[in-house]
């Protein structure tokens, strides 16, 4: 076990018991003509994070301990997409339909892929998730249990979506959980600032939260 220097106090990382969850670093959210595009969101700031995301994954790829890769993704007939969700946020265009990358949260088309540079390779979990918590009707909690997980260092976007709630799921299910602050991105920086106020407070009530830097000088 290594202490790694982290908010609100240092974070027990367990070699062995420990994986790396990198949320949605989809096509679909951080290059021009997805889904977060068409929301009307810069998604520049999204693009920013790859370089420090892919030095986490190495740290983890390096070590041989488990990385996992989630994406949000629909079934091509959508029917696991409640309509809510189709209709929410008056989008130029909705889930399902045609864009730029295909169409868009729909598995397989180009746009639900991960970015080139943070793709996952093989051994590696890929979860589809329909919802934006990763545990949601995806079997992961039960994957992570068969193989002893009871880490959880988190990456991707967006911070106070996905990634939140994912994280707070995590949280309910008695994983331990640490976010990697420059490894994780907004589009509304404020939004980001406020959600690792909200994971540190009362003394972690979701969590921990540390830079790269911390992470990679603490471990092998
Ligand atoms: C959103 C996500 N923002 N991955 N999804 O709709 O955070």
């Amino acid at each position: 076990m290594t202490a790694i220097p982290a908010r609100p106090y240092p974070y027990d990382f367990v070699p062995g018991h420990t994986a790396l969850v990198v949320i949605d670093m989809q096509r679909d959210f951080i290059e021009t003509g997805g889904f977060g595009d068409s929301l009307g969101n810069d998604v520049a700031r999204l693009e920013a994070i790859v370089p420090a995301t892919a030095r986490l994954i190495a740290l983890f790829r390096r070590n041989r301990w488990p990385v996992i890769h989630t994406r949000e993704a629909h079934k091509p007939d959508l029917s696991d997409c409640p309509p809510s969700k189709i209709r929410r946020g008056n989008p130029s265009l909705h889930i399902g339909e045609v864009g730029a990358m295909g169409r868009l949260l729909v598995m397989g088309e180009p746009g639900n892929q991960i970015v080139d540079d943070l793709r996952p390779v093989e051994g590696e979990i890929v979860i589809d998730k329909p919802g934006k918590g990763m545990f949601w009707a995806t079997g992961l909690h039960e994957q992570l249990q068969a193989v002893a997980i009871t880490h959880l260092v988190f990456a991707g976007v967006t911070t106070e979506v996905c990634v939140q709630t994912s994280m707070r799921e995590a949280n309910d299910r008695g994983y331990e959980c640490l976010l990697i602050e420059d490894a994780t991105e907004s589009y509304f920086p404020e939004f980001k600032a406020a959600t690792i106020e909200m994971i540190v407070a009362q003394g972690g009530i979701v969590g921990w939260v540390t830079p790269l830097s911390a992470l990679e000088a603490a471990l092998p």
